[in-house]
């Protein structure tokens, strides 16, 4: 029997034990996806005060584990479960650090609903957590031939791998594996944070650089990690060319570039159990690509009559989203003052973020209650009701590493309308999946939304359209086969 490859992915969320964004969803489906590709696969997480130690059967594992940090030896305690749904082993690391019910702690320092934090309060405690499992690694006695890493919380954990393997033989035939999830939120820190986690940075030459930089008085984790891990991903092919420019690389193009060999793009995958018209609890009516006319239309009145919307037949537009200036608002808004006025259509959107555009949306809807309808909340129902009634999806992004929303509303039949850019561009064909505009201008999202509303009123070109955007593929099995190539390339 060939053995099978040993992954550990680590990261700071994890659907549905713990989950902010996007990152929590790839950690919670991604592995389901690779054991069945003969992978050994478990993963490991901080245990938030905000996970429900009852509800997902947690279980102490190892109490007493220690660890040197700050100079300071310390304790923290391992805890296990299963991942829901599969028999995928999930540890907790157990410290004080991350016992209050905040994910991420530093957002209360930023605007309103900006969860992700590069505050030093979360610098040290994903530092802490880095360690701890580099540390668990070692003193379990952890055979593995992958670590695969997520986003800057995890990117100091292949330069401690680089240190461990150093006076630990089973650390040197370890392979390391970086994604990229959004290279906007990067963890900067200042320097000393390599003597509180105990790193040299004599050995290290990703440290080295920022050590003696010329602006060196700080460490950018999510460089680190591009530097240091054997191979860099990010999730979608498009986000990963378009990171390369300096429109796109944040800050850290010149980098990447350096990796450029190194670094791939894997599109993510949606949940198609959960994400599925045809089982979905949570809205009004199941529908499948047979009956989704009159199933769409049942969502369609149904949503229209619970949010006191005139029960009319115009188009619907839904938006589900961190209202937060990456996903588009600063071009949208505009566009909707223009168009509103003079248009026979409505728009219901979900979501909290940046008190700027949750007040414009108010304020359109408070203008035009018939056609507006602004949920600032979360509300996970909702979304899949909004999913299921809309007629499209808006998504007109400045940038997005892959997009999770547009492969859901194809599934459900409400066409995006995107701007073409990372995931949104290698997902949706326009005019044949969706539709897509170039350039991230209010003149071009208007002019979208006018293809939209005449497709509306052409009733045989859109369902063309509709019938393809549900037959569209976005399981998690493909982009499961080029992770396990890509973990091919190291070992
Ligand atoms: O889908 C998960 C998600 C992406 O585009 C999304 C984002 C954050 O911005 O990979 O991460």
């Amino acid at each position: 029997m060939i053995n099978k490859m040993k992954v550990l992915f680590v990261g700071a969320e994890l659907a549905p034990l713990v989950k902010v964004g996007g990152l929590g969803d790839v950690m919670g489906s991604l592995p389901k996806a690779l054991i069945r590709n003969k992978v050994d696969l478990k993963i490991i997480i901080p245990f938030y005060g905000a996970i429900d130690k009852k509800k997902f059967l947690i279980k102490l594992f190892k109490k007493n584990i220690k660890l040197e940090i700050d100079q300071q030896k310390l304790n923290f305690d391992l805890y296990q479960t299963y991942l829901p749904g599969s028999k995928i082993k999930v540890f907790l690391i157990k410290h004080k650090l991350f016992d209050h019910k905040e994910i991420y702690v530093g957002h209360r320092k930023y605007l309103k609903g900006r969860v992700y934090s590069r505050s030093l309060g979360d610098i040290e405690r994903f530092v802490f957590f880095s360690k701890a499992v580099v540390e668990t690694i070692k003193q379990l006695n952890w055979q593995l031939d992958i670590v695969h890493c997520h986003d800057w919380h995890t990117a100091l954990i292949p330069t401690l791998i680089d240190e461990y393997s150093l006076e630990d033989q089973n650390f040197k035939n370890i392979k390391t594996v970086f994604t990229i999830h959004n290279l906007a939120n990067q963890g900067v820190a200042p320097l000393d944070i390599v003597d509180y986690g105990g790193l040299h940075h004599d050995l290290t030459p990703a440290l080295m650089e920022d050590y003696y930089d010329r602006d060196g008085d700080k460490i950018d984790m999510m460089k680190v990690g591009i530097l240091s891990a054997d191979l860099v991903n990010t999730v979608s092919p498009n986000y990963a060319k378009e990171i390369l420019s300096k429109e796109y690389g944040e800050k850290l193009e010149a980098y990447l570039l350096r990796r450029k060999k190194h670094l791939f793009g894997i599109v993510n995958g949606i949940d198609l159990d959960f994400f599925n018209p045809q089982k979905d609890q949570l809205i009004y009516k199941k529908y499948n690509l047979k009956n989704y006319k009159s199933g769409k239309l049942a969502n369609k009145q149904a949503l229209q009559k619970e949010l006191k919307l005139p029960l009319v037949d115009v188009p619907v537009f839904g938006l589900v989203s961190r209202l937060v200036r990456q996903k588009g608002l600063d071009i949208l808004i505009p566009t909707l003052q223009k168009l509103l006025h003079k248009t026979e259509m409505q728009i219901i959107i979900l979501g909290t973020g940046q008190e700027e555009y949750e007040d414009d949306f108010k304020a359109l809807e408070k203008k035009y209650p018939s056609k507006v309808k602004a949920k600032i909340t979360f509300d996970i129902k909702l979304a899949q009701k909004i999913y299921a009634a809309s007629d499209f999806f808006l998504m007109p992004s400045s940038f997005e590493p892959c997009g999770l929303g547009q492969m859901i509303a194809m599934r459900y039949g409400s066409l995006p309308i995107v701007r073409a850019t990372g995931g949104l561009k290698d997902t949706v064909k326009h005019k044949k999946t969706g539709l897509v505009f170039k350039n991230y201008k209010a003149s071009e999202l208007h002019k979208v939304f006018l293809q939209a509303l005449k497709l509306y009123r052409h009733k045989s070109a859109f369902d063309v359209i509709i019938k393809a955007a549900m037959k569209e593929d976005f399981s998690w099995a493909k982009s499961a086969a080029d992770y396990i190539k890509l973990y091919k390339k190291l070992i």
